[in-house]
């Protein structure tokens, strides 16, 4: 019985939050003070609003999900989670974009050439949803000839299931141009005018004539002539270095339509893995790939001796045209283990890189063309002998396709330490007397070690034990440990946003949760991921 009871706690205790499928809008400008609007299923009401991040805060509850906030002036640009927390539960968290731009509401009617909402100002970001099938967006700007108008699409970024198609007609009707997705499922593409005049820019929802649609399906759209960006050249540089960098986009260094601007960009020593720069005046940002590794640039040479590198060793290469093949050679001794890593795909390249390894008399060793749900490849291996070895890289599909925007980054390293932990839910209930179980994946892909589970961050009255986690046998693998939260029987209702820590070395790793943004008839369109984890402790 009471072991009956224990496991009724623990089942209640980690209830399902409530279903947040939506804020409306998705996003707004600095400084800007705007009503929101949550959907969802058994939304806490009233609530209060929860923001992961700087710079934004609600003034007032939320009743109904309906609220106001303000986004301060200086709050940089980037995306928030926001959570509502009531007094019996909350959601999962929501992203929300804080732009630069100034911002405009779609308005109904506009599904009708002759209903096109005109817009005036340039640039803008534009709000809008498409929550019917016949529902088509459309705006009308007015172009000179030779003028660029960039169209930024932000929906599934957003984690709306939104998959927006964009067309540009002339006010004929004639489609001048249409795309569906750019490097991800949101456009991005530039237009130029072909003569002096007005064009419509039209957004629907690809699946509008297949399945339903519903108010979930938001967007945000930036139209400008303004400078933005696109990719970086080369994707990637060496922390604590100064990095000359090209930017391709469009509208760059007054220039119209698609253009270049290099620019030297100085890469700090701690910077992210994933660090955003930005050129020019353009109010976005690309992602650079960082490493403690030294750079160098493919060669591209034909034929032998493949291309040398001295490890560690960075080198930036794009699959430039048909059939091409990148080869590099590098020494190694016997037994050692190298990290082999190919950054493409997720760098926002075209190219879906395939790894061959060969040793020094050209036999085949391994190939590794897609690792852990990325099409990047990524190698651990342990050289049999000492020797010169050949790494050989080529897109999958590389007989029909090249060109620049198949980039990519290969790194050949001594590896460190890697840890992985990730946890189901990102958001907790924890009644006051209960406990609450966490489950956290600990993944280790090399040298697995004992660590131990902190908490940091947790509200008064509710306890952790620190969680020694056992070092897995020898090769790499995932471990399945449990966190055990405590609340005090008088621990005072509220929540507070905490993290599930160990420490690698000195490095602080945290836990990672996903959870679904969206979903369709399909399966899952989008998931979000955060380290901040936010635990309720209801009133009872
Ligand atoms: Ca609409
Ligand atoms: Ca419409
Ligand atoms: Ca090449
Ligand atoms: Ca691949």
């Amino acid at each position: 019985m009471r072991r009956f009871l224990a496991l009724l706690l623990l089942s209640l205790a980690t209830a399902a939050p409530a279903d947040v499928s939506r804020v409306f809008p998705n996003g707004a400008r600095q400084g800007a003070s705007v009503t929101l609007e949550f959907g969802g299923e058994a939304l806490p009401d009233p609530a209060v609003l929860v923001v992961e991040g700087e710079g934004m805060r609600a003034l007032g509850p939320f009743v109904k999900g309906v609220g106001k906030v303000e986004i301060a002036p200086d709050a940089a640009p980037g995306v928030r989670q926001l959570r509502l927390v009531g007094p019996k539960g909350a959601t999962s968290p929501r992203p929300f974009s804080i732009g630069t731009l100034p911002e405009a509401a779609e308005k109904e009617p506009n599904n009708a050439r002759e209903q096109a909402q005109p817009v005036e100002q340039l640039p803008i970001t534009l709000n809008g949803s498409l929550p019917n099938r016949p529902d088509i967006d459309t705006f009308r700007v007015s172009l000179k000839q030779g003028e660029c108008l960039v169209v930024a699409g932000e929906a599934r970024v957003l984690g709306a299931p939104t998959n927006l198609v964009v067309r540009i007609r002339d006010l004929a009707g004639t489609e001048l141009r249409v795309q569906m997705d750019h490097r991800t499922r949101d456009p991005l593409l530039g237009f130029t005018a072909p003569a002096d005049g007005d064009y419509l820019v039209e957004l629907q929802e690809v699946m509008n004539n297949y399945s339903e649609v519903n108010a979930d399906y938001v967007y945000r759209v930036t139209l400008t002539k303004g400078p933005w960006l696109d990719t970086v050249s080369p994707p990637g540089a060496r922390r604590g270095s100064t990095a000359r960098l090209t930017f391709s986009g469009w509208n760059l260094g007054g220039q119209s339509g698609p253009s270049q601007l290099a620019t030297d960009v100085a890469v700090p020593s701690d910077a992210p893995d994933r660090y955003p720069v930005t050129a020019g005046v353009a109010p976005n940002s690309v992602l650079l790939a960082t490493g403690s590794a030294p750079d160098a640039l493919e060669a591209e040479t034909e034929g032998d001796p493949p291309q040398l590198l001295s490890l560690p060793q960075a080198v930036h290469g794009t699959f430039g045209r048909r059939g091409d093949r990148d080869r590099f050679r590098f020494s190694t001794e016997a037994g050692e283990t190298l990290l082999l890593n190919v950054d493409a795909r997720e760098l926002g390249s075209f190219a879906d890189p395939v790894l061959t390894l060969l040793d020094g008399t050209g036999k085949f060793l391994q190939l590794v063309d897609d690792a852990e749900g990325s099409s990047d490849p990524r190698l651990y291996w342990k050289a049999p002998a000492a020797g010169v070895y050949t790494a050989v890289l080529r897109d999958v599909a590389g007989t029909a396709r090249g060109g620049p925007e198949f980039f990519y980054r290969f790194s050949i390293s001594r590896p460190e330490p890697e840890v992985r932990l990730t946890t189901p839910a990102p958001t907790l209930e924890l009644k006051p007397g209960a406990k609450l179980e966490i489950a956290v994946s600990v993944y280790q892909a090399y040298q697995p070690s004992a660590l131990t589970l902190h908490m940091e961050g947790l509200p008064a009255g509710v306890t952790a034990t620190a969680v020694p986690v056992a070092a897995s046998p020898a090769r790499a693998g995932t471990t399945q440990a449990k966190v055990i939260l405590t609340a005090a029987p008088d621990a005072a209702p509220g929540h507070a946003s905490f993290r599930i820590v160990a420490r690698v070395g000195d490095a602080p790793v945290a836990a990672t949760a996903s959870w679904v943004l969206s979903k369709d008839r399909s399966g899952t369109l989008a998931t979000g991921k955060t380290e901040r984890l936010l635990l309720v402790v209801p009133t009872p």
